[in-house]
C-alpha cells in the first residue's frame, strides 16, 4: 500500500486543482508543488471557473486528483464550493483540501462536516503543506481502489455461479430496460426461453455434479453463440435459460437460435436415458416484438417465448420454435 501510495501519487501524472481568488497564493502554491514533484496544476480564480473544470457546468471537464479549495472567495465561497463538489457523484474520490487564512474559523468545521479531508494555513509552511498534498493524494488511491473492488462486487453479483452466465437478478433488469428501450424506439427485440431436456433423467444417471458440469457446458455454448455486446445469456432458473436479442428480427433470431440448439448437440455430451439423441439436447422458444403494444409490456415477451418453448417440448424436443400467436399453456418444466 505504502509502495504503491508512493508510486501513484507522484510524478506528473497528477493533476491538482487550486481554486484561489488571490495570484499570490496561487503563484506560490504552484511553486512548492512543482518543486516536489507536481508540476501539472490547473488554476481557477472563482468557483464557477472550477466548476467548468470539474464539469459541473459547461462540457470541458478534466481530470483531476486533488483540489486545493480557498475558503475565502468573493461570490461563491469555498464552502459553497465545496457544497455543490461534493454533491456530484463521479467527484466523490477526489479528495478536497480548504486553504485558508484563518484555522479557528467556524466554517473549517463546516468544511470537514461536508467531506473536505484536510485544510492548509496561509501563510504556508512548505513542509506541512507537501506533507498534506501527499497524504490527500494517498487516501485518493485508497478510494480509487475502493471504487474499483466495489464494481468488481456489483459485477459478480450480476453473474451466475456455477455458469458464468448472467443470474435471475440480471436478467430481470435488462429484459426490462431492453423492452422499454425498443417500445420507445419502435424498435425490435427478441427473447429465446431455453430448457435441457430430460434433464432430471441426465442427473439421476450420471450423478448432481456431472449434472452441474453439463450446465456449464451447455451455458458456455450459448455465451459463444450469442456473442453481440448487447446480448445477454442468462441462466433463468434451474436447467433454463433465456437469451435477450435486442434489435433481433424473427428471422435472424431463428438463425441463431437454431444454431445455438446445434451448438449444444455438438458438444456430444453423453446422455442415454434421453429417447431424442443419445446426447444432451436443448429446447428453444423464440419470441420477437416488433410493433410494441400500447398495453403490453416485457412480461409478454416471456410468455411469448414460454409458450414456444412449451411447443418445443411438445413436438418432441431438440428443436425451435417460434411463437406465432394463439392460446396454449405455458411450459412449466
Ligand atoms: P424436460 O425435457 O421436459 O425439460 O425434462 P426435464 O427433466 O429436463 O425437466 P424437469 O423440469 O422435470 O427437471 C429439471 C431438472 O433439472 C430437475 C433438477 O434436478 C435439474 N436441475 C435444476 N437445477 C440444477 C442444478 O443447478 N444442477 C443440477 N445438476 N441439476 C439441476
Ligand atoms: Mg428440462
Ligand atoms: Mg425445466
Amino acid at each position: 500500500m505504502d509502495i504503491m501510495g508512493k508510486e501513484n501519487t507522484k510524478g506528473s501524472n497528477i493533476t491538482i486543482l487550486i481554486v484561489d481568488d488571490s495570484e499570490a497564493s496561487v503563484i506560490l502554491m504552484r511553486h512548492i508543488l512543482k518543486k516536489h514533484g507536481y508540476p501539472e496544476t490547473l488554476v481557477a480564480t472563482s468557483a464557477a471557473e472550477a466548476f467548468s473544470y470539474l464539469g459541473i457546468s459547461g462540457d470541458g471537464r478534466r481530470h483531476i486528483d486533488l483540489i486545493l479549495l480557498d475558503v475565502v472567495m468573493p461570490e461563491i465561497d469555498g464552502i459553497e464550493a465545496l457544497t455543490r463538489i461534493k454533491e456530484v457523484e463521479s467527484l466523490s474520490n477526489v479528495p478536497v483540501i480548504m486553504v485558508t487564512a484563518d484555522d479557528t474559523e467556524s466554517s473549517l468545521s463546516k468544511a470537514f462536516d461536508l467531506g473536505a479531508v484536510d485544510y492548509v494555513k496561509k501563510p504556508f509552511n512548505k513542509t506541512e503543506f507537501i506533507a498534506r498534498i501527499r497524504s490527500a493524494l494517498r487516501l485518493k488511491v485508497a478510494w480509487d481502489k475502493q471504487i474499483e473492488l466495489t464494481k468488481k462486487l456489483e459485477k459478480m453479483t450480476l453473474v451466475d455461479g456455477l455458469t458464468g452466465a448472467s443470474n435471475r437478478r440480471h436478467f430481470d433488469r435488462v429484459i426490462e430496460s431492453e423492452w422499454k428501450r425498443a417500445y420507445r424506439n419502435n424498435g425490435t427485440i427478441t427473447l429465446i426461453m431455453i430448457d435441457i431436456d430430460h434433464f432430471k433423467k441426465y442427473n439421476d444417471s450420471y450423478g448432481h455434479l456431472h449434472g452441474d458440469d453439463c450446465l456449464k457446458k451447455v451455458a458456455r455454448a450459448l455465451l459463444n453463440v450469442a456473442r453481440r455486446p448487447t446480448d445477454t445469456v442468462a441462466r433463468y432458473g434451474g436447467e433454463e435459460f433465456a437469451v435477450i436479442l435486442p434489435e433481433t428480427d424473427d428471422c435472424a433470431a431463428r438463425i441463431l437460435a437454431e444454431k445455438a440448439r446445434h451448438a449444444v448437440e455438438s458438444l456430444a455430451t453423453k446422455h442415454n436415458c434421453s429417447d431424442i439423441s443419445g446426447y444432451v439436447t436443448i429446447s428453444l422458444g423464440v419470441a420477437t416484438m416488433t410493433t410494441p403494444e400500447n398495453d403490453s409490456d416485457y412480461k409478454s415477451l416471456i410468455k411469448n417465448a414460454d409458450e414456444a418453448l412449451y411447443n418445443a417440448k411438445e413436438e418432441g424436443r431438440n428443436r425451435v420454435k417460434i411463437f406465432m400467436g394463439g392460446k396454449k399453456k405455458p411450459y412449466s418444466g
